[in-house]
């Protein structure tokens, strides 16, 4: 929440891209007279705030969120939850382009599983902006976090010893691509 500081013009009709004001500073520079303004981040849930001219702004929201400020979330988009031994999980359409505004969350339990092996097969999304998530359960703590174009780092694989994995895709509003394709086993299936 560092404010940013910037020179008070002109408030137009769109008021609720004016950025509230939080201190005002007086100065001179040379005969002008200035009225500065700090302003706070008006952007939520971790968005990026983006200065437009005339102390407008604009809200660069995390993946997951949408309106003027990021206010709402835009909840799950997608999904699907894998009982079997093992399986395949891929991203929504792969290999063509996933659609952009992705929120997708994928489950595995295997009830009678001690440890399950994941294998990323094939992975290419915009960097930094589409990521794809990982971790087990109980814990919802993120251990694994893959973006951007992976191709010359494959396979990746992850041993883990639990019975339940979840997997979170998410996708901003454009630059899409082929996304992902993994599979899991676990030891029970790897015995069939
Ligand atoms: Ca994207």
């Amino acid at each position: 929440m560092s404010p940013a500081v910037k020179a008070l013009m002109f408030i137009g009709p769109e008021e609720i891209n004016v950025k509230k004001s939080t201190t005002m500073l007086y100065g001179f520079d040379n005969s002008t007279f200035l009225v500065m303004i700090s302003y706070i981040n008006p952007c939520q849930n971790g968005a990026t705030c983006v200065d437009q001219n005339f102390g407008y702004y604009t809200c660069q929201c995390m993946n997951g969120f949408r309106g003027i400020n990021c206010e709402t979330a835009t909840g799950l988009t997608c999904g699907e939850i894998f009982f079997q031994d093992t399986g395949v999980i891929t991203s929504p359409n792969y290999p063509q382009e996933y659609p952009p505004d992705l929120n997708c969350l994928y489950l595995v339990r295997i009830h009678s599983a001690e440890t399950i092996r994941v294998t990323i097969t094939d992975f290419y999304t915009e960097s930094a902006k589409d990521v794809l998530d990982f971790g087990t359960s109980p814990s919802l703590e993120r251990l694994e976090s893959w973006e951007g174009n992976l191709t010359s780092s494959l396979p990746i694989v992850v041993e883990v010893s639990s019975n339940l994995l979840w997997f979170q895709f998410s996708s901003d509003k454009n630059n899409n691509f082929k996304g992902f394709r993994l599979e899991y086993i676990s030891a029970l299936g790897e015995q069939n």
